[in-house]
């Protein structure tokens, strides 16, 4: 039986602002911040005990090893670098898991088994940094190569950032789906992470039928007003699309060109006179985790922050009245991550696949979410200032954490 599982990033113990991220608004505006580890991956795993008790499964992928003892060394930090170039390799930016691979479920590819490319994530340092790991974990949870194929990241400089630029759009999870990517031109005021032909060659390498896969421009717009990435303003689920009107460059050919290979496309689209896009992106609207619940329905997971917007909440609750696709509005406080510029949806990867495929220790219940939050609560670091990056104190600290966790999740092969 093949169903959506949705991975989330545990976040991890060195979890901080250190500003890193050119273009991603939050990351800017909060550099040089306290952050809360403890409560950042308690947040998380808040988040996940909720869509565990919504949709009966959920997975997740660990935080990778920080500090990066191998980032640290090629780097040749001396204490004259800036403060940024110390804080890429204690960076948890592993926790938005959106970010760490694309997935193309068995039923879309030629040889019927799901695919995985880990994300090259080449446009920034810190996040560089992640795929070699990230591969060895998804290397391990779908290990089961007779459903499987877990490729190797496109190679630089295409910059490839994954799920966040990819959509599916289906009429069930075992049916053929048609798999949209957004990619972005580069030009403006903020980087493009996503390359059109890192797009393509994903397509490529999944075995994905050309006329079921659709490549879209995101707007430059979009992208200039803090949309790094286009699961910031659009998010699909079943036959819906959920997107801003301005996401991208042609609104209306976009549409057009999906309908094309998927007719029973539809659109729940939020127009810029009811939330403009810089509302949007404050908000994280559409960084929203679009959920089938069992009974058939569909409910949006957004952060805590889309309440507290008048005019967000005034399109929510229009919405609702309406009778639209999307029946409930959930909000989830994960301010910690948001801070960073990671939503609901940045935190989890999704999986269309048969969980008894996979490495069950990346499966959470009940009992393992109460272990992991022990785990944090006695391990992870309550508060993290900028400027203990670098300290060896801290260093000993969160790897003492990771080392745990693995620990009691069985994957000290990993540590
Ligand atoms: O890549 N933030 C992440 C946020 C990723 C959100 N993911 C999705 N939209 N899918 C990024 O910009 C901030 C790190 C810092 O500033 O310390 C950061 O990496």
């Amino acid at each position: 039986m093949l169903t959506e599982i949705n991975f989330d990033g545990i976040v991890g113990p060195s979890h901080n602002y250190a500003g890193l991220s050119l273009g991603n608004i939050a990351s800017a505006s909060h550099a040089g911040d306290p952050s809360y580890p403890r409560a950042a991956a308690l947040q998380g795993v808040a988040k996940m005990r909720g869509n565990l008790a919504r949709l009966g499964v959920q997975g997740f992928l660990l935080p990778l090893p920080r500090p990066n003892r191998a980032l640290q060394s090629a780097l040749a930090l001396d204490g004259s670098e800036p403060p940024q170039l110390r804080a890429a390799p204690w960076s948890a930016s592993s926790m938005w898991t959106a970010n760490a691979a694309t997935v193309s479920p068995a039923p879309d590819t030629r040889d019927g088994r799901c695919h995985l490319t880990p994300a090259n994530l080449v446009t920034m340092l810190h996040r560089a940094q992640e795929w070699p790991d990230t591969k060895r974990q998804l290397d391990i949870a779908f290990g089961d190569t007779k459903h499987f194929a877990v490729h190797d990241a496109v190679p630089p400089t295409f910059g490839d950032e994954g799920a966040a630029n990819h959509m599916r759009l289906c009429e069930s999870h075992d049916a053929p789906g048609v798999e949209v990517f957004v990619y972005g031109k580069t030009g403006g005021r903020f980087p493009a992470r996503q390359h059109e032909q890192a797009s393509r060659l994903v397509a490529r390498a999944h075995g994905l039928d050309p006329a079921r896969t659709v490549f879209i421009e995101q707007n430059p717009e979009a992208i200039a007003a803090g949309a790094f990435h286009n699961d910031v303003v659009a998010v699909a689920n079943g036959p819906v699309l959920f997107t801003h009107a301005e996401a991208f460059t042609d609104q209306q050919a976009a549409y057009a060109a999906i309908r094309a290979a998927f007719p029973a496309l539809e659109v729940v689209e939020v127009p810029a006179s009811a939330v403009s896009l810089a509302e949007a992106i404050r908000t994280y609207l559409f960084n929203a985790q679009l959920l089938t619940l069992p009974d058939g329905s569909m409910a949006l997971i957004v952060p805590e922050e889309c309440r507290e917007s008048a005019a967000v909440w005034s399109w929510v609750e229009t919405m609702l009245a309406g009778n639209g696709p999307i029946r409930q509005v959930i909000p989830v406080d994960v301010r910690q991550s948001m801070a960073n510029g990671g939503g609901p949806a940045c935190l989890r990867l999704r999986v269309v696949c048969d969980p008894a495929t996979v490495d069950p220790r990346f499966l959470l219940d009940d009992a393992k979410a109460d272990a992991i939050e022990q785990v944090i609560a006695t391990y992870w670091p309550e508060q993290i200032d900028p400027a203990d990056l670098g300290s060896e104190s801290l260093a000993r600290t969160v790897q003492a954490a990771r080392a745990r966790l693995l620990e009691i999740l069985l994957l000290n092969k990993l540590g």
